[in-house]
């Protein structure tokens, strides 16, 4: 999109100098060249696969997607204005990041540094994961990330045999989304795709969202609830369990065991990892089949 014509009559010539002697000078700029976002919206309006939640399975997901597909239009969609979820700390104030093996493969593919401790490895500090992961998956030429926006509901269509499924996501500003009562309705905007990957985590004001919309809207019976804390069991059963829940939507991450009624793991992140591959290689199935 061309950008606004000029309003100022001259600009300076662009004499751009990095100097920190009192000299310093920018190249100008107009205005209303910096309103971009809308561009965004609207050039994802249709995407190939949405991810709902940018915490580790989310990314993971994202980066495993677009790297073995690099001609699908990837939307991310991060309610929180900072994504990464609650892969910013290990643990209740613990800030090293135990990732048990196989899923360290995916740290030296990223290119994250960690101690091997044998059947696991540390990293020196989540924020190093979430951060390189961030940065390796914002750096894809086809993977857009809309984050302080909420997925506040999810777009239902019937297909060809009559069976309901899910085929994009309705999204709001959060801070409209979280005020919806207190003030008349902002209609949202939507994003259709033919792949909805949910991954929008356990707790917080709107976690677990797709799980609890499938039932509040018929086409999941109850939720399961996620189970108490058993590292063993937990880790394989999300990674095995991640797949297209619905016709159109997979559930990878804690959410999904929220919608499973599987075990918890705590401050252990291979299973996020694991999941958020997973559920790549689900949405590349459904996008070929
Ligand atoms: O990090 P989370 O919460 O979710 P996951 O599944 O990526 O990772 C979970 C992991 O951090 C754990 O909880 C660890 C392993 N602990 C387990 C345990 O036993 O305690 O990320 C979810 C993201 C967040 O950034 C939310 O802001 C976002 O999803 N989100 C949404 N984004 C858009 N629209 C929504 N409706 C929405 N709801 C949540």
């Amino acid at each position: 999109m061309e950008p606004p014509a000029s309003t100022l009559k001259t600009i300076g010539k662009a004499d751009v100098q990095e100097d920190y002697h009192g000299s310093y000078r920018f190249a100008p700029i107009e205005e209303a060249q910096v309103s971009r976002y809308f561009d965004t919206m609207y050039e994802r309006a249709v995407s190939d696969v949405v991810i709902v939640g940018a915490g580790s399975a989310g990314l993971s997901c994202a980066y495993s997607l677009a790297t073995r597909r690099p001609d699908l239009k990837v939307t991310i969609i991060e309610a929180n204005v900072a994504p990464g979820g609650g892969a910013w700390l290990g643990g209740q104030l613990m800030t090293a990041m135990v990732i048990r093996k196989p899923a360290d493969n995916f740290l030296r593919e990223i290119g994250v540094p960690y101690e091997d401790e044998g059947n696991f490895v540390v990293v020196k500090h989540a924020a190093l994961f979430t951060s390189t992961l961030l940065s390796r998956v914002l750096a894809l030429p086809n993977v857009v990330l809309m984050n302080a926006t909420s997925v506040e509901d999810l777009i239902v269509r019937t297909d060809f045999e009559n069976k309901e499924r899910v085929s994009g996501v309705v999204t709001n500003w959060t801070l409209v989304a979280l005020n919806h009562d207190t003030q008349s309705c902002m209609d949202p905007c939507t994003i259709t795709a033919p792949v909805v990957v949910s991954t929008t985590g356990h707790d917080g004001p709107m976690g677990a969202f797709s799980a609890k919309r499938l039932i509040s809207m018929g086409l999941n019976k109850e939720l399961g609830n996620m189970r108490g804390l058993d590292m063993n069991r937990s880790e394989p059963a999300i990674v095995n369990g991640t797949r297209e829940v619905v016709p159109g939507l997979v559930m990878a991450g804690m959410e999904l065991a929220e919608h499973d009624g599987s075990n918890r793991m705590g401050p252990t992140f291979g299973g996020m990892i694991g999941s958020g591959i997973k559920a790549a290689h689900e949405a590349i199935r459904m996008l070929d089949a």
